[in-house]
């Protein structure tokens, strides 16, 4: 509010009215400009009738003089065409010289005044910072709040967000979350004017709820006997002026904020309205039903005649949550038998009964769901989720190499190295609602996350088994851990630099420290992995400033799992080799590692090795050393040479092994592809290479060895099955890319800065391509997203590009000889 008498241009004023002055009362000689400069100062004063200041008395006071000024403006005002007219009439030596004087001198009189009614300006505004910016709320000890306190704190001040809604369940302590932000508005200096607290329940009208808001804006009490309509105007009037915080405790339904007054909050304004939001609004028992029955399908009306009636109770069970009428509609649409029924209303009574409360009802109801799970490893997986930070997409190939390494599914990979009963497990996950599928990853609702805990908690009867923390204020190992107990701890994400403890861990298995931001883990000191016998997964991922481990990593003997990509990392311990049980290992990314040298005499029965963007590249000495790795089922590699790339691809069970490759620094004029030894490509990236001709080749080796003169029967396809990602970044030596018609199944494509690219597909190749083989067909039929970027000769895409049935995404940068309506056709613009 002190806002307003900061409009004044005072200066401006000030140097009009003293500072060219030629004698101290040359008063008609800037009459004029006095005049004006005196106007748009009484404008400024005025705007403001103060229907919301608060009437302390010398602000009353400053007040009243600066009514008496503005009416005494006002009388001036009115002569001033008399005054002004007869100085242009006559000139300073008519007559009427004198009034023309006292005139002037009135005017600058007043300037003086009003310049020292300005300069209560402070007094003013001190008097506006009476009103604290936030008051502290009473807190009752919490318990494991602090994680989603960070968390919505980390939302509220997220500059893109304005209005927040908080959810937890009922009971999960909405108050103590909001009354902890309030309280960190008081602790830490905010930069909002305001942060007011009000309390909406369902009996509060709207004006009871003005009457919080104006108590805390306002010393005055006078607002007491305004109209709603008044008070909506005053509140309006003061928060317009404000960077407001508002805190809205318990119900909030629809709220019109209009009608109490406060505005919307914008970004120009950086104001926010933060309110805490039951999950889901509850449905009425008709809707409720409704929703179930259309679950549960027509077994309800089919099968025994009693079962209408037990349904309903079932429902009932639901309290009118969707997500539970989901998941126990999906569980009992195949139960045709009343025992079935009976048996699912004794189970929801008995955790009703156990559990009472709506935190609990609703846990009670999606254990249900979980109960319902067929057997315990699928249980498991289920719950290994619960260990990732809440709202994590976790990619699902992550998961299912943890989950193999624990135990909980069948570690025999097919030969291809697949793992499809992970699929299927996240299949039933998703469709019992106990997962959401993202894609490529998957995430755990909140109140599911939560039930997940609760479970692997024994209940709850086993607190201290499990430690999931993340977050900003995570900057040491926590101190409450009991190591002797801990099964797994997760500290994802948190800002932990160094690790300097020496527990004792006999039961700990999975120890997740992956980061993926600017904070990492420095150091781990000797000692701590001294005593964790049963540790099988470790994942140290994204620690960048991660140089080394202690050599007593070699203490980790049940180790199956690690994962190092991200990070600095310049050697592996020597201790590793005692690491028999290791069959996943990631060093993707780190650009300090050299050499692996040793690794298949150390690592006999790793499964898995992922080496791509790292510093080291495959030569003669580490394919000798991968062809020893029996069991290697999944490696990802960089490739440097391409008589390297063609041997590797003669070497059967290596070349199948491949999932991702990246190419670079190759210079030689052909590199051939197989697509039938790189069976298992999914990913292919050329880099920095001056490859004149990509040939693309067919032939199995054993076809050709069992029958030379067998042609491949055309129905076979020749080209890569799994490929769908290619990234090619300086390329240099092709005009064309046409070979890219071998990859069908291609649905991202990135090309970029390659100088002599002229068409991605050529169309005199491509049509000799697609008339040879009978499954190749049009270009890029299944890609989804393209990005060309600083290809100074590209020219066309491909002849159908206009007509690509699947591409979602399509982003051109620097290809100034495209045809424009081509590059203008930039998207995301729409979404299907
Ligand atoms: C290993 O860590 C990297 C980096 O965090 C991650 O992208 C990758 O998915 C992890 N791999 C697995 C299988 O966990
Ligand atoms: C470790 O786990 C085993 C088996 O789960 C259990 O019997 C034992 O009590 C645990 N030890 C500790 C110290 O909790
Ligand atoms: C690529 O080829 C050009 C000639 O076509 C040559 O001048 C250049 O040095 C080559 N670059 C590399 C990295 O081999
Ligand atoms: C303090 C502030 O920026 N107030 C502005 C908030 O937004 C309204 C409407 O856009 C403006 O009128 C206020 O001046």
């Amino acid at each position: 509010m002190a806002d307003w008498l900061l409009l004044i241009p005072w200066n401006k004023i000030f140097t009009a009215a003293c500072g060219c002055f030629l004698s101290d009362r040359n008063y008609i000689h800037l009459m004029e400009s006095n005049l004006d400069a005196l106007e748009t100062t009484m404008e400024n004063l005025r705007i403001d009738e103060m229907i919301c200041l608060q009437r302390l008395a010398q602000v009353n006071e400053w007040l009243s003089r600066v009514k008496s000024v503005e009416s005494q403006f006002n009388d001036m005002l009115a002569a001033r065409a008399t005054e002004t007219g007869r100085l242009c009439l006559f000139g300073y030596c008519s007559n009427d010289c004198v009034s023309s004087y006292n005139y002037g001198e009135k005017v600058s009189k007043m300037l003086e005044e009003v310049e020292e009614l300005l300069s209560k300006k402070d007094f003013v505004e001190v008097a506006q910072k009476i009103i604290r910016k936030a008051e502290k709320k009473h807190i009752q000890t919490t318990v494991g709040l602090d994680t989603l306190v960070e968390m919505a704190w980390e939302s509220v001040m997220n500059d893109e967000i304005r209005t927040l809604g908080l959810y937890g369940m009922g009971g999960v302590g909405k108050t103590t979350l909001l009354a902890c932000i309030n309280n960190k508005f008081v602790e830490l200096e905010s930069e909002f004017d305001v942060v007011i607290w009000v309390v909406v329940s369902n009996d509060l009208q709207y004006e009871g709820i003005q009457d919080q808001i104006l108590g805390r804006l306002r010393l005055d009490k006078e607002w007491k006997q305004e109209t709603e309509k008044e008070k909506a105007l005053c509140i309006d009037n003061i928060l317009n002026r404000k960077k407001f915080v508002l805190l809205l405790d318990d119900l909030w339904s629809e709220m019109d904020l209009n009608k109490i007054g406060v505005p919307p909050p914008t970004r120009a304004n950086g104001s926010k309205i933060v309110s805490p939001l039951i999950e889901v609004d509850c449905l009425s028992p008709d809707k409720a039903w409704e929703l179930f029955r259309i679950t549960v399908g027509d077994v309800i009306f089919s099968g025994h005649q009693d079962i209408p009636a037990l349904a309903r109770r079932v429902a009932a069970k639901c309290h009118g949550l969707p997500l539970a009428l989901n998941v126990i509609g999906k569980a009992m649409a195949c139960k045709e038998t009343l025992q079935e029924w009976y048996l699912a209303i004794n189970v929801l009574n008995s955790l009703g009964h156990e559990f009472p409360g709506m935190k609990e009802r609703i846990l009670g109801v999606l254990k249900f769901s979980y109960d319902s799970l067929k057997n315990g490893e699928i249980k498991s997986c289920f719950l290994y989720c619960s260990l990732f930070p809440e709202d994590f997409e976790i990619k699902k190939e992550q998961l299912i190499e943890y989950w193999i390494c624990e135990g909980f599914i069948n570690p025999n990979r097919y030969e291809d190295g697949g793992t499809n009963q992970g699929y299927d497990i996240f299949g039933l996950l998703v469709r019992a609602h106990l997962l959401i599928d993202c894609g490529v990853g998957v995430k755990m609702h909140d109140v599911i996350r939560e039930m997940a805990l609760w479970i692997n908690s024994d209940y709850g009867n086993q607190q201290g088994t499990i430690c999931v923390k993340s977050g900003a204020h995570v900057r040491l190992i926590p101190n409450d851990i009991n190591w002797e107990i801990v099964r797994q701890m997760s500290l994802i994400r948190t800002h932990i630099e160094q690790i300097s403890c020496s527990p004792n861990c006999p039961n700990l298995s999975t120890l997740l420290l992956s980061v993926s931001g600017s904070f990492e883990l420095v150091d781990i000191s000797v000692g701590f992995f001294r005593f964790m016998p049963k540790l099988v997964v470790l994942d140290l991922s994204g620690n960048w400033g991660l140089v080394g481990l202690p050599e007593e990593i070699s203490n980790l003997g049940s180790l199956q799992y690690l994962n190092l990509s991200r990070t600095q990392i310049e050697s592996l311990p020597a201790g590793l080799k005692k690491l028999r049980k290791l069959i996943y290992l990631n060093l993707e990314y780190t650009v300090a590692l050299e050499s692996l040298v040793g690794i298949a005499a150390t690592l006999p029965n790793l499964q898995v090795l992922k080496l791509i963007y790292s510093k080291v590249c495959v030569d003669d000495i580490l394919m000798e050393e991968l062809q020893h790795l029996e069991h290697l089922k999944i490696l990802t590699a960089n490739i440097e040479d391409a008589t390297i790339l063609e041997r590797i691809q003669g070497i059967d069970r290596l070349a199948s092994s491949i999932r991702r490759l990246c190419l670079r620094y190759m210079s030689e004029p052909r590199v051939k592809l197989n697509t039938v030894a790189l069976g298992g490509l999914q990913y292919l990236a050329i880099e920095s290479c001056n490859i004149s001709e990509m040939k693309i080749n067919w032939k199995s080796k054993e076809r050709r060895e069992l029958s030379p003169m067998v042609i491949l029967p055309s129905t076979s396809s020749p080209g890569f099955k799994q490929l769908s990602t290619v990234f090619i970044f300086n390329l240099e030596g092709q005009r064309d890319l046409s070979w890219l018609l071998f990859a069908q199944n291609l649905k991202n494509l990135d090309v970029g800065d390659s100088r002599e690219i002229e068409e991605i597909i050529n169309k005199e190749k491509g049509m000799s391509i697609t008339k040879a083989h009978r499954d190749i067909v049009l270009p890029f039929g299944n890609l989804e997203s393209l990005d060309l970027d600083r290809l100074p000769e590209l020219k066309e895409i491909c002849w159908n590009f206009r007509t690509l049935p699947n591409l979602k995404e399509f982003s051109v940068r620097y290809c100034p000889k495209l045809p424009e309506d081509i590059t203008n056709l930039n998207f995301p613009l729409f979404t299907v």
